[in-house]
């Protein structure tokens, strides 16, 4: 590691710095040549769908349809380097322990099945045969329900079917997924909204959009092929008015690096046209001034016989419960507005004037929105400001939540959930003639409460790095060594690797990139995009290693080994032949994927016909739900009156995939060198007594019996909202409770942790 550096970053979005980043990365991994040769072939029709984001690829893409963190992506799955038996043999897990996220993916791609020999304090290597023997033997003694089968969003649609259909067979529906860290808030809002579960809108609305409203989500890091479609926006003139605590650089200028006049020039596109600092957490009195000014404006057009300014015809036609919510917009005071929301009257009557006037009108948000304890409450806020001039269901409209991992929103359309009544069991019985459990099964925090207390025995991972992901680290890794078994499908070793179950299996899995060689021939894949698009992904790198195995095998080979064998589930024909998974996903879904194989590549994508997008309402109501918040607070637990208190929001940095560390900088913010910081605000840190650079003790506020602390910080004085301070995810996880969460959806408030700093004691060490 260098020698931290902070300092405040010029450039935009982008440009030169992107370029100059990727040389870096493909040479940092050591594939150069190949390297650049496969990018070509990213997000391609003929080629694999990135394994960083969800945004859509277009139709006509790019002649580089990939981005800086797409590119890094491609790059660390790629790498040359190897961790295969000779690693482990070298490094005890103890030793490892000691190792931070960085160096432990950095060591390169997992090569062998390996398992942990408490004798030696090492993973040794195991014959795939035997490792499915044990497991197998394990999961059959275990009663059902103590089992978890967790999915990180990256798995492909014909794999997580496999998977749900794994789980349910072995008879439970204990399926978590990171989703229940991110945009379950989203699953749990829009139904009651507007009847579906995801986004409205799709790429060609924002070729037809007036306005973009932004809340709480960084493009220019963690979806930045999605600057292209915002740029074309701005430069038809678009307005873009954005809600976020920090100011991101991707959300202030782009320059395209595609564009050899923008580069050359240095010429950059003005993102935002508006840019509101709130609080965070504002977002939901935020919204309720937007929609409490576009209230008196409405009222003055009808007073003064203009054009009305709610779509009154819409709202009859098609809502329910307009009327509550004006009296809740009317009843809220502007000084408690401007107080939560950290912005002043003028500022929201500016947003709401613009969105007055525009005709259609799209709402993005990210984690900003959701990773609050009324996250389900603040994203039907944002619904009622569209719902209130229609702006959903018509073209160049509509709520777009921008999802994480790049098939996060796929798994949960094939059957991905811990909710039975979001999955067709009767369907699923049918086909392959079994008695699907019908209990609630366990989510993500579900899941960690079931560890802590002991009642989870055996824990199954499809990718992901679930130690590290959720709240309450401390607490986390010591139950997590309690439970007996733990599986782990990955690519690249992580800290969920070392903090293990008595017996502990690393099953190491190709990843979308290489190519996938079975009896039929090299196989295809499947995913859907964050606008609800499925996508066809063909592998074009050799695999990592011989004794390396596609995850529809290894999923086949753990049903085969754990469960009674079933003849209307052949899982060798699946592996065999991936169409025929698709088949048997069509057949459980047959709207949506009709016609699944024949399409799979089509060049924008299949999309999968939402009820919403033709205003019909699959709500208990018919008509799309206009919902009143209990109050404008998104965060009831905090002392936002405690002077002393800080609300801490945790980030991603643009040099990182979730608890992937490619590497110690964060271009945008300024930040190189370490990622143990902490932004504040500068009245803040004379309040404090404090300095930038001077290095702190972060301990959360909370009434219960666990301290939880994070020591050695560096301050950082930042451009964010007083009473805010920021830092990265996931090192400072271990500050926020378990049951620090959303109410509704047990999403973790990620977003906002009460804190309280102290000057650090001066013989800590930063690392
Ligand atoms: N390169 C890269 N790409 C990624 C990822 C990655 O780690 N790296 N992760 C993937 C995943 S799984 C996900 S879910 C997405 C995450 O992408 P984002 O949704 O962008 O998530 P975060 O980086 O957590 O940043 C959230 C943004 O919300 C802002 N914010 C914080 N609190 C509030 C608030 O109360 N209100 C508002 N309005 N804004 C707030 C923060 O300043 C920040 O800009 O990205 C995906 N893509
Ligand atoms: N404090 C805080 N906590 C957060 C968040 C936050 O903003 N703040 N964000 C939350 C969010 S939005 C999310 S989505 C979760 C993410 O939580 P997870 O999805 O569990 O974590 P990742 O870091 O994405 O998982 C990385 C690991 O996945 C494995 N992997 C990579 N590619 C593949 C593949 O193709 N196949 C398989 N089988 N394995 C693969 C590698 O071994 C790698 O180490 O974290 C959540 N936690
Ligand atoms: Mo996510």
């Amino acid at each position: 590691m260098t020698e931290p550096k902070i300092e405040a970053y010029t450039g935009p979005a982008g440009g030169w710095g992107s370029a100059k980043s990727l040389a870096e990365i493909l040479t940092r991994e050591h594939i150069p040549v190949t390297g650049a040769a496969m990018l070509t072939r990213q997000n391609k029709p003929d080629g694999f769908m990135c394994v960083s984001c969800a945004w859509p690829k277009p139709a006509k893409p790019l002649p580089f349809e990939y981005c800086e963190n797409g590119a890094k992506a491609t790059a660390w799955e790629q790498t040359a380097k190897r961790v295969g038996p000779d690693f482990f043999r070298r490094h005890s897990v103890t030793e490892l322990l000691t190792w931070p996220d960085h160096d432990l993916e950095k060591v390169g791609r997992l090569t062998h099945p390996m398992r942990f020999n408490a004798a030696t304090d090492r993973y040794e290597p195991v014959e795939w045969a035997d490792a499915f023997a044990e497991i197998g033997r394990e999961l059959k003694a275990m009663e059902p329900a103590s089992v978890v089968f967790y999915a990180s969003g990256r798995a492909s649609l014909e794999t997580s079917y496999m998977y749900g259909l794994l789980a349910r067979m072995y008879g439970n529906n204990n399926l978590p997924d990171s989703s229940n860290m991110c945009h379950e808030p989203t699953s749990v809002a829009l139904p009651e909204s507007i009847g579906v579960p995801v986004g409205t809108t799709i790429l060609a609305d924002f070729e037809e959009t007036d306005l973009i409203m932004f809340f709480g989500q960084n493009v220019g890091s963690n979806s930045p092929r999605m600057l292209h479609p915002l740029q074309d926006a701005r430069k038809r003139g678009v307005p873009i008015i954005t809600f976020n605590p920090l100011r991101e650089r991707g959300l202030e200028r782009f320059t395209n690096p595609q564009s050899p006049l923008e580069m050359l020039t240095g010429a950059s596109t003005k993102i935002s046209t508006q840019y509101h600092q709130v609080k965070t957490g504002g977002d939901l009195a935020a919204l309720t001034g937007i929609c409490k000014a576009l209230v008196a404006a409405d009222r003055e057009a009808e007073a003064a016989s203009r054009p009305r300014v709610i779509d009154v015809d819409f709202v009859a036609e098609h809502t329910r419960g307009v009327a509550e919510f004006v009296a809740f917009c009317d009843g809220q005071d502007w000084a408690a507005i401007e107080r939560r929301s950290g912005l002043t009257r003028e500022a929201l009557e500016a947003a709401a004037a613009v969105y007055g006037q525009s005709r259609n009108v799209i709402g993005i948000y990210g984690m900003g929105l959701t990773q609050h304890r009324l996250g389900v409450e603040t994203v039907q806020m944002l619904v009622n400001l569209l719902l209130l001039r229609g702006n959903i269901g018509k073209p160049g409209a509509g709520i777009c939540p921008v999802r994480g991992h790049s098939n996060v929103q796929g798994q949960r359309t094939v059957g991905i959930s811990e909710k039975p009544e979001l999955v067709p069991l009767d369907k699923l019985a049918a086909q392959y003639g079994f008695e699907p459990p019908r209990e609630k099964g366990m989510n993500t925090v579900e899941a960690c409460e079931g560890i802590l207390a002991g009642t989870v025995a055996g824990f199954v991972m499809l990718g992901g790095n679930f130690v590290r992901a959720v709240p309450d680290t401390v607490r986390m890794e010591q139950a997590w060594r309690k439970m007996r078994l733990t599986v782990q499908v990955s690519t690249k070793l992580n800290r969920s690797h070392l903090v293990h179950g008595e017996i502990s299996y690393i099953l190491p899995c190709l990843g979308r990139i290489e190519i996938d060689e079975q009896a039929s021939g090299p196989q295809a894949v499947s995913m859907e995009d964050s606008t609800s698009c499925f996508h066809g992904s063909k592998g074009v790198a050799k695999p990592v290693g011989e004794h390396v195995r596609s995850e529809p095998w290894i999923v086949a080979e753990l049903a085969k080994a754990t469960l009674a064998p079933n003849p209307k589930v052949d899982w060798d024909r699946w592996v065999a032949d991936y169409a025929t998974v698709r088949d048997a996903i069509q057949e459980t879904y047959p709207e949506k994927f009709a016609d699944f194989n024949a399409r799979l590549f089509e060049p924008r994508g299949m999309h999968t016909p939402l009820a919403a997008r033709s205003r019909k309402w699959d709500t208990k109501t018919g008509k799309a739900n206009f919902i009143v918040p209990p109050g404008l607070e998104a965060d009831p637990d905090m002392a936002s009156d405690r002077r002393d208190v800080l609300d801490l929001i945790t980030l991603r940095s643009n040099d990182q995939f979730n608890t992937t560390i490619y590497g110690y900088d964060d271009r945008f913010r300024g930040v190189s060198g370490t990622r143990r910081i902490l932004f504040m605000n500068g009245n803040d840190i004379e309040r404090f007594q404090l300095k930038d650079g001077e290095e702190v003790d972060v301990v959360t506020e909370a009434a219960d019996e666990f301290a939880r602390e994070v020591k050695a910080l560096r301050i950082v004085e930042y451009d964010i909202p007083a009473g805010n301070c920021a830092g990265y995810y996931p090192e400072l996880n271990p500050l926020i409770p378990l049951w620090h969460h959303d109410s509704r959806s047990k999403t973790p408030a990620a977003k906002s942790i009460p804190v309280r700093i102290a000057k650090a004691a001066p013989t800590a060490a930063a690392g």
